[in-house]
């Protein structure tokens, strides 16, 4: 291992080991895990080849990886022989993997859970190519100055990036604009403008199997880069504008969609992606078979939400004017290949494409969803005759009216054979409230899939203390079937157990109070309650709610100072899209709160509230091995499933939560005792929302305690500025308050309570602590996977 990384350092980077940095260190560790996993995956890409075995192909516009360096030396099982190696050369393995840059090419949960998907087919030996953008800038860094975020570029790619290899052999050209002629009987999309996509693969190893699977993100490249006359006499700018103008539709990852010009850039990212993994997929299949009826045996094409939502349309355009199949012949073969998976109820994140737009942007695939929507009108009206009049405008792809407009959730579902949502409460809610016509024309494509995580890197790495408690207990099986932490359920009853796993979450707290008083100067307590919310900050997920909770716990304290308060951080973190100005007056409000409080000297020693900025999968790996309490709180039908929720309890936080999303099946798992539900249920706010009655400034009359909190908002008590949370207070009370923080209010106080109560019998504190982690087993995305296999691919796996 020594020999390797010096050869690394020396022939492979160029610098001589007595002149090495630690940088050179990182990219000589980082190149030799990269040529050990490279001879691994030509096995396995050989392996595919041979056995003909299908290859699913995972369409998502992000993918929040993470940082590479553990995780590929833990998938070669060589972590400690490298950190030994290091360590003779003097350098310390967990100060390298701090150098790297976090790649962050995605918003949040859609995106990690695409990551911890990657990682699971390969541990599972699944064949699978994870399709997406190559962005060159990814989310924003979030700074905080005076308490406003502030959005800084993440040039994640100004360093080398070690991990990616460019593929200039798997290159596609993908058009805008242009028009339709036809040829000889057939149409064709010619003219406009051209650019080319250019692969740059990311090997995704597998945990456990030795199979390295292929991320496969697209770069873009002019077709024609520079215009050496316009150069040559010396408009060098211009000269070089087509390169430029090319790699505009890669530059970067969006975190919102508030502009018209945004909006159609994001179009023009969507069609580039999906244009070239769908030409990618097809020409790989025509590579080693030339009959398109074994299409949908070797071949799945997986939808991650709407926004590959394009691949119908570009599929058929590929299969009828490309390849000249029949139409009935190409369709046939597009919705047996491709799958659907929804993440959101909310309005806002639907996608609908105006017609003209498209029309502008991609006249052939307009025409292409009007015909698969002109035949969809067909059948129904063979199936129905007129009995349903209101059927097609309730299920139409293309919406008409004045301003005519592309439904791409309709258009996934209908050419779609499977469509799951993210939990068992989104996925009844995807069936009876989204598409509940589609249901009961199609009762038979809607499914079930619950999220799930990968434990390689929500425990072996992010914690590996407790990783290692559990091997010594129950041994190793848990890491190839999560499920078999269930075996640590009676280990609950077992003081020796319970105090070592109360020793570790105790250290983990150290090291989180240690990057806390680094970053933001503030000393906690880690014997305090580490009470934890982290996640975008967005309304439906209502952080407010939980600022409301502190400043109540903040006035109940001080009303009574000699009550026996257990001590408590509460810590956030999150980004707030930059243009969602009551998300970011929520940030502001946090730190006004914190501000204000943590100098109480009344209250300080027993609570704080700290606010870490720029939450990404790194920092996670820290806040979460260190958390006592999970909050996840969105009203009621809102969070999709949440997958933070379930890192948290496999780390032994227990959840403090609403019955939403994951929570519920969460809830399954550890029993009722070891959770603190609270708050309306889905059919609570159903009933509230019909009934027409819900008034948030009765209940803001009739609860004091509330009232004081709002009052304070209102009358600038925690800011310099006394008008400044109006908007806050305005939305919660004329706004009738969107998201029921106040319906909710006095069940979650009720909830916190019941938590302080547990807190402080520490050693019951410690026995729900096992079970949440006993409990934990279903939500392994490896589970996610098999049953995305199983019940929506029928996909196979290589032999381990
Ligand atoms: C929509 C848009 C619209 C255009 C601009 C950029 C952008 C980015 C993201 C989205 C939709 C995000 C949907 C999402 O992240 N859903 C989350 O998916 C998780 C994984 O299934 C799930 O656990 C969360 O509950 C759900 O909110």
């Amino acid at each position: 291992m020594k020999q390797a990384l010096l050869a690394r350092l020396t022939l492979g980077i160029g610098v001589p080991e007595d002149e090495a940095t630690l940088r050179d260190w990182f990219q000589a560790t980082a190149l030799t895990v990269r040529e050990l996993l490279t001879a691994r995956w030509h096995e396995t890409n050989r392996q595919i080849r041979e056995t003909g075995i299908k290859q699913v192909s995972y369409l998502s516009m992000e993918f929040l990886l993470g940082r590479g360096l553990q995780n590929g030396l833990m998938a070669l099982g060589i972590l400690d022989e490298c950190r030994e190696a290091l360590a003779e050369c003097g350098v310390k393995l967990e100060d390298l993997a701090e150098l790297e840059v976090t790649p962050a090419l995605g918003n949040g949960g859609l995106g990690r859970l695409a990551a911890c998907f990657l990682d699971s087919m390969a541990s599972l030996g699944l064949p699978s190519i994870g399709y997406g953008i190559r962005y060159e800038f990814g989310m924003f860094r979030q700074e905080v100055l005076d308490g406003w975020q502030i959005e800084r570029p993440d040039d994640w790619l100004a360093d080398s990036n070690p991990w990616e290899l460019m593929r200039p052999e798997r290159q596609y050209l993908v058009r805008f604009g242009g028009r339709v002629a036809e040829e000889g009987g057939r149409l064709r999309w010619v003219d406009g403008e051209a650019v080319h996509a250019i692969a740059y693969d990311t090997l995704v190893p597998g945990h456990g199997h030795y199979a390295v699977n292929t991320l496969r993100l697209w770069g873009a490249r002019a077709v024609h880069p520079m215009d050496l006359a316009t150069f040559n006499r010396g408009a060098f700018m211009e000269a070089l504008s087509p390169r430029l103008r090319a790699r505009t539709v890669v530059r970067v990852l969006y975190p919102d969609d508030s502009t018209v010009e945004g909006r159609e850039l994001r179009l023009r990212q969507e069609h580039f992606f999906v244009s070239a993994s769908i030409q990618d997929t097809l020409r790989r299949f025509l590579d080693e078979h030339d009959d398109w009826s074994l299409l949908p045996e070797k071949v799945s094409i997986h939808l991650n939400d709407t926004h590959p939502a394009l691949a119908p349309a570009e599929l058929m355009r590929l299969l009828v004017d490309d390849y000249e199949l029949d139409w009935e012949q190409a369709w046939a073969l597009a919705t047996k290949v491709l799958s659907y998976t929804n993440h959101t109820l909310m309005p806002e994140a639907l996608e609908i494409w105006p017609c003209d737009m498209m029309a502008r942007l991609l006249p052939r695939h307009l025409q292409i969803i009007e015909e698969i929507n002109r035949r969809f009108g067909q059948e129904l009206h063979a199936r129905f005759g007129g009995s349903r009049p209101e059927l097609f405008s309730q299920v139409a792809v293309v919406e008409g009216g004045d301003h005519p407009r592309v439904n791409m959730g309709r258009l996934s579902v209908l050419a779609s054979h499977k469509v799951n949502g993210v939990s068992q409460l989104h996925s009844r809610l995807v069936r009876e409230r989204l598409f509940p016509q589609f249901a009961e024309l199609y009762p038979e494509r809607f499914e079930n899939v619950t999220n799930g995580i990968a434990p390689r890197l929500w425990l072996n790495l992010a914690n590996p203390s407790l990783a290692q408690l559990i091997d010594e207990t129950i041994g190793q099986n848990w890491r190839r079937d999560l499920t078999r932490l269930a075996d640590l359920r009676p280990q609950a009853e077992n003081d020796e157990f319970c105090r070592r796993l109360a020793a570790i979450k105790f250290a983990n707290k150290q090291r989180l109070a240690a990057l806390i008083e680094h970053r933001l100067g503030i000393a906690v307590d880690p014997t305090a309650m580490f009470d934890v919310q982290v996640k975008r900050i967005h309304e439906y997920k209502r952080q407010l709610l939980n600022l409301l909770g502190v400043v109540a716990r903040w006035n109940a304290m001080r009303a009574t100072p000699d009550q026996d308060w257990p001590a408590r951080v509460v810590i956030m973190a999150g980004k707030a899209a930059s243009a969602y100005h009551m998300a970011k007056l929520i940030v502001k409000l946090a730190h006004d709160i914190g501000h204000h409080i943590n100098n109480d000297p009344v209250t300080s020693d027993r609570l704080k509230l700290v606010f870490l900025p720029d939450y990404n999968v790194s920092l996670a790996e820290y806040i979460i091995p260190a958390a006592d309490l999970s909050q996840q709180i969105s009203l009621a039908g809102t969070e999709a499933s949440g997958t933070g929720n379930m890192k948290l309890a496999l780390n032994g936080a227990l959840t403090l939560g609403t019955a939403d999303g994951a929570n519920v099946e969460i809830a399954e798992e550890v029993g009722p005792d070891d959770i603190f539900i609270f708050g309306m249920s889905v059919d609570e706010v159903a009933a509230l929302n019909q009934s027409g009655t819900y008034s948030s400034r009765e209940i803001y009359r009739n609860n004091h305690q509330l009232q004081e909190v709002i009052d304070q908002l209102g009358a600038g008590q925690f800011s310099s500025d006394p008008a400044r949370f109006w908007p806050i207070v305005d939305s919660l009370l004329d706004g009738n308050d969107h998201f029921r923080l106040l319906a909710d209010f006095d069940s979650y106080w009720q909830a916190q309570r019941r938590v302080d109560a547990a807190w402080r019998d520490q050693a019951s504190w410690m026995r729900k602590s096992v079970r949440n982690i006993a409990g934990a087993g279903r939500f392994s995305s490896d589970r996610s996977i098999s049953d995305y296999a199983s019940r929506i691919w029928n996909a196979q796996y290589l032999p381990a």
